[in-house]
């Protein structure tokens, strides 16, 4: 709705998914190749007025929300639905995000990023990016910029997913 605050999005988001990197330090494919990343606008100075363009979740939320403690939050999957999926974390801070499978079959937490798109190269998604029955798999973050994100699960998209919000 708003075009002009386009680059300022993908500066802010190239800068978290450079934190995420770092902070997650998985060594899959090292794209070291965007100068643009250094030159985000000001530095240091998050933009709350930024408006997420964020697609909803595919299963209905919890009323009440799941909140960090230290900086783990923690959030279980059974029956293919996850309980506990929507999240409250405060802005600026690192945080975790653990997934227990407590299913047989594999599932995972992708959260779709300022694009709101999955499986672009903004997403945040759990290591391991599969994670099998009784395994237990973490993200860790530090959002930017407050906001609801939408996250899901890639082997049940339409009807595994929640909201992490930021504030
Ligand atoms: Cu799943």
């Amino acid at each position: 709705m708003i075009p002009p605050a386009r680059s300022t999005l993908t500066a802010v988001a190239l800068l978290v998914v450079t934190a995420t990197l770092f902070l997650v330090s998985c060594g899959s494919s090292d794209d070291n190749s965007n100068p643009a990343t250094t030159q985000a606008a000001s530095p240091g100075a998050p933009s709350p007025s930024i408006v997420l363009k964020q697609p909803d979740p595919v299963q209905p939320l919890d009323e009440d929300a799941t909140r960090a403690e230290g900086n783990v939050i923690g959030i279980s999957v059974r029956d293919a639905k996850y309980i506990g999926n929507k999240l409250l974390v405060p802005l600026g801070d690192v945080v975790t995000v653990r997934v227990t499978n407590n299913d047989q079959q594999p599932h995972n937490l992708r959260i779709a990023g300022f694009d709101g798109e999955y499986n672009t190269d903004d997403d945040i998604v759990t290591e391991p990016e599969t994670i099998g029955g009784g395994q237990t798999g973490e993200v860790s973050f530090a959002p930017a910029v407050a906001g609801a994100y939408t996250f899901h699960c890639d082997f049940h998209p339409g009807s595994m997913g929640g909201q992490i919000i930021v504030q």
